[in-house]
């Protein structure tokens, strides 16, 4: 298995001091945003978790390996070839076998940050249960993916893209928890609130951590979504982009858009179509998460680890 894992300097000498880490995706960076956005955002989330006491580790597919920590230039490849396939669990191992180039969902970057035992992962937000899934059955692999691997998810919520009562209900079938910060119900991405009261909301940083130390303790294996509001300045009008999200749902049905391009055409759909004004929101949003990511993750390591001195 080790062999096809390669961590950065960074995160390796992290590893060694027993600094706090936390993984980030590569689909946001290729598939979510546009150049060059989405390099600048990348680096700057990286420089917000390690301003809070973590150390970044960005994970991508490249040449047969898993890259656990991506060096300046991989990033800037990441972000400008048009050719990166869009990995998740069902194409991982074709893609390492073929030596092509990756960027890893939030299911696969669960994946691999588990096999690097990294338990803390940042993204904008997750997969679920599209609209009208009681038809297509198209169901993201990321909430499979929650339910069985080991890994914290700190995102805002989900776009209205999808199906949020349906994600909902998905996760606690799973016995995914989903945990509010700082919030009642289940954020939706660009807006602060939906209709959804969540049954787990705190206002603190080091309760979460708990949770997940006691849930993986007991052996309660799967993920968990830590669900953080868009911070106020930076919100959507919800009317406003709520008639976004349905004429791009209404475009990519009529475009035929089916399996894994229909979640980047939407991206793309609703970007163009509020003229640029979701992709701010969209960045962020992904840096507040990368703050409280961080802290997390910090409190999680000062749990976890064994001080020896
Ligand atoms: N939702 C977003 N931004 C994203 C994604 C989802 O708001 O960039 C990306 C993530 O990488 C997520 C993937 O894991 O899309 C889900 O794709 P699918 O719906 O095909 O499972
Ligand atoms: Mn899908």
């Amino acid at each position: 298995m080790k062999k096809y894992i390669e961590l950065s300097q960074e995160v390796q000498q992290a590893k060694e001091e027993g600094k706090a880490i936390v993984a980030l995706e590569s689909t946001i960076i290729s598939h979510g945003m546009p150049y060059p956005q989405n390099v600048k955002m990348a680096r700057e989330v990286e420089q917000i978790v390690r301003d809070n006491g973590a150390v970044p580790a960005t994970i991508a597919i490249i040449d047969g390996k898993i890259k656990i920590g991506l060096t300046d230039d991989e990033l800037e490849l990441f972000g400008k070839s048009s050719d990166v396939a869009k990995v998740s669990r069902r194409d991982l191992a074709q893609i390492i076998a073929t030596k092509k180039l990756g960027a890893t969902t939030v299911a696969t970057t669960m994946i691999c940050a588990d096999l690097a035992d990294i338990k803390i992962f940042v993204t904008g937000g997750i997969g679920g249960v599209h609209k009208g899934a009681e038809t297509t059955m198209d169901i993201s692999a990321d909430l499979e993916e929650l339910a069985q691997t080991d890994v914290a998810v700190i995102c805002a919520g989900a776009k209205s893209i999808l199906d949020l009562s349906l994600t909902l209900e998905y996760l606690e079938t799973k016995g995914v928890p989903v945990i509010g910060y700082e919030t009642e119900c289940l954020p939706a991405f660009y807006t602060r609130n939906s209709e959804y009261q969540l049954n787990f909301s705190t206002d603190s940083i080091d309760v979460i951590a708990e949770t997940l130390k006691a849930k993986w303790e007991l052996n309660l294996t799967g993920g968990a979504v830590i669900a953080n509001p868009i911070p106020e300045e930076f919100a959507m009008d919800e009317e406003y982009i709520n008639g976004i999200i349905n004429q791009a749902i209404k475009q990519a049905e009529e475009n035929h858009i089916i399996g894994k391009d229909s979640t980047p055409f939407l991206l793309g759909k609703i970007k163009e179509l509020t003229g640029g004004k979701s992709l701010d929101a969209n960045i962020e949003l992904v840096k507040h998460n990368a703050k409280v990511g961080a802290e997390i993750a910090v409190s999680f390591n000062n749990k976890t680890t064994l001080v020896l001195n």
